[in-house]
């Protein structure tokens, strides 16, 4: 019973990798730079989001939304004059935890490609299943927050493991916690050595620029192979 599990685990990852190569190419065609944004719930994904999406420095950017129900992100983020496009995991997909790259793809067509140079994919709020499926994604950025303690690194690993940006949100309320950012450092760079962090308060501005320069330059056109 238990190898016919992981035999079909392993084949809708395998599955899910192949649809989320069909995204990618669509997206190259597009000549547009896709950065998945995971969490788990509440840590802060909407609102460092809203600190930098109006201003990218030129770049054209659209966000896909993935909520398991409603637009309320969404509507945030529309404020901001940014288009948007929603995935509800509720209806059609099972009210699954995370986006996988079929859903994505069902989006596609919803999306402004011609008009942007970077898609932002807001996950849906969940430190675990996200990260196992890829969705066509040039990069991932994770936001951790300092109320979720410093041991996560190494409770959620794939996560960690699996991002090119670490944004440590919510150090406003460092002075009320004893959360311990040394030991939340130590613990990253035990799963993930060296990976990029930004320190940030999407409450205070703090940290912010960093973000916005990273996000940028995620924007920015691929290097040409050398
Ligand atoms: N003090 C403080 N609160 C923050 C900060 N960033 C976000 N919050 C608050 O945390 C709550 C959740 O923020 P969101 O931006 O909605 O988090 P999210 O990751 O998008 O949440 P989901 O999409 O539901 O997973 C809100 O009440 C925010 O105002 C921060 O830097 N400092
Ligand atoms: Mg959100």
């Amino acid at each position: 019973v238990h190898k016919t599990k992981i035999k079909i685990a392993e084949d809708a990852l395998d599955a899910n990798t192949t649809i989320a190569h069909a995204n990618r190419a669509d997206f190259d065609r597009a000549q547009v730079r896709v950065v998945n944004m995971m969490s788990a719930p509440g840590a802060g994904k909407t609102s460092l989001l809203e600190r930098v999406l109006a201003d990218l420095g030129g770049a054209r950017v659209a966000v896909l939304e993935g909520d398991v129900q409603g637009s309320l992100d969404a509507d945030r983020l529309a404020s901001l004059h940014v288009p948007v496009t929603q995935i509800n995991t509720d209806p059609g997909f099972g009210g699954e935890c995370h986006l996988d790259a079929n859903m994505v793809r069902s989006a596609i067509p919803a999306l402004p490609l011609d008009k942007i140079d970077l898609l932002v994919i807001e996950n849906v709020g969940n430190l675990v299943c996200p990260a196992e499926f890829r969705v066509g994604e040039d990069a991932r950025v994770m936001v951790a927050a300092v109320t979720e303690g410093e041991d996560k690194p190494l409770k959620y690993p794939l996560m960690f493991r699996t991002c090119e940006l670490v944004l440590v949100n919510k150090i406003d309320l460092l002075p009320h916690l004893d959360f311990d950012l040394d030991r939340f450092l130590y613990n990253l760079d035990k799963v993930h050595p060296g990976v990029d962090r930004c320190l940030v308060s999407a409450r205070t501005g703090e940290g912010v620029e960093e973000w916005r320069a990273w996000l940028e330059r995620a924007a920015a056109p691929a290097a040409a192979p050398a």
